[in-house]
């Protein structure tokens, strides 16, 4: 059984990590597809959107700890160079918005991918936990990148030092993730989510998602002058003619993507 399931429907990838019986924790074959799932989104446009979830109860609770044991383990070293940084730089350089559909607990790099993706959701039941303090190690898979700049310094401190669960809503609240479902809701509330962002202007939300990614570094001055190219780039694509020319018309527009 593959440990990624992918499927592509309705200009949307829907990619099931797929170990449920691990809670969908990492070893290095998922890894690896999961890689290789996510390059294909980047490549393929037929994809507009990418719809990132769990099987079963969980949505990934991190490393697979038991793959960490025995004569033939990968190393630390190469777990986050080979496994989880190439996962988070794919996400946030892929030029499609990719929503993480929190179906369950997600826990250790399982918590950190999902809060590296463009919008984050979650299913009431779902919770997120920095576990790594409680092993000995320090949060990986950008974590600490990411997990401040949502909530602030010190409560991101805390989550991980203590290693303390939050919950879905407590999570929404904080400005952790964008909107909790009630788990009855959850599975179509976040698939109308995903279908309306792959019916948009796709070259507009990736020049968007490049202009958010930048302003975790640059100053105000550098920012201006990126908005400005690429706007620039955005008022020549053909989904910007089609956005203007269905506002005049008062029709609903039809965007392709290009
Ligand atoms: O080199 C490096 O390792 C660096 C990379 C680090 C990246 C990381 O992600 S480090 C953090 C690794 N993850 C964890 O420490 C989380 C460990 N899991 C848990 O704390 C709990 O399982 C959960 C909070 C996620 C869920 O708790 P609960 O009570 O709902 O479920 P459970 O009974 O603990 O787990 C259910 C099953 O999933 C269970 O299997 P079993 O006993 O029914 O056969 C459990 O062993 C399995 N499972 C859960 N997490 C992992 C796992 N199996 C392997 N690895 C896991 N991480």
């Amino acid at each position: 059984m593959p440990s990624i399931h992918f499927e592509i429907k309705d200009a949307v990838a829907y990619i099931t990590l797929n170990r449920p019986e691990k809670f969908n924790a990492f070893n290095r074959s998922m890894a690896l597809e999961l890689q290789a799932v996510l390059d294909e989104c980047n490549t393929d446009k037929n994809i507009r959107a990418v719809y990132l979830s769990g099987n079963g109860r969980a949505f990934c609770a991190g490393q697979d700890l038991g793959e960490l044991i025995g004569e033939n383990a990968p190393g630390f070293e190469q777990i986050l160079s080979e496994h989880y940084n190439p996962i988070i730089t794919k996400i946030r350089t892929i030029n499609k918005p990719v929503i993480a559909a929190v179906n369950g607990v997600a826990a250790g790099a399982g918590a950190n991918i999902a809060l590296a993706c463009d919008i984050v959701v979650a299913t009431s039941s779902a919770s997120f936990i920095q576990a790594f303090s409680k092993i000995g190690l320090i949060p990986d898979s950008g974590g600490t990148f990411v997990l401040p700049r949502l909530i602030g310094l010190q409560k991101a401190t805390a989550l991980m030092m203590l290693g303390e669960k939050v919950t879905a809503t407590e999570a929404e609240k904080i400005g952790m993730i964008y909107k909790v479902f009630d788990d009855a809701e959850f599975e179509i509330e976040s698939k109308k989510i995903v279908c309306t962002l792959a019916a948009m202007p796709t070259l507009g939300l990736a020049y968007t998602k490049q202009a958010l990614n930048a302003s975790m570094q640059n100053n105000l001055e550098q920012q201006l002058q990126l908005e400005d190219t690429l706007q620039y780039k955005a008022a020549h694509t053909k989904d910007y003619a089609e956005g203007v020319a269905a506002f005049l018309e008062k029709r609903t527009a039809n965007f392709i993507g290009e």
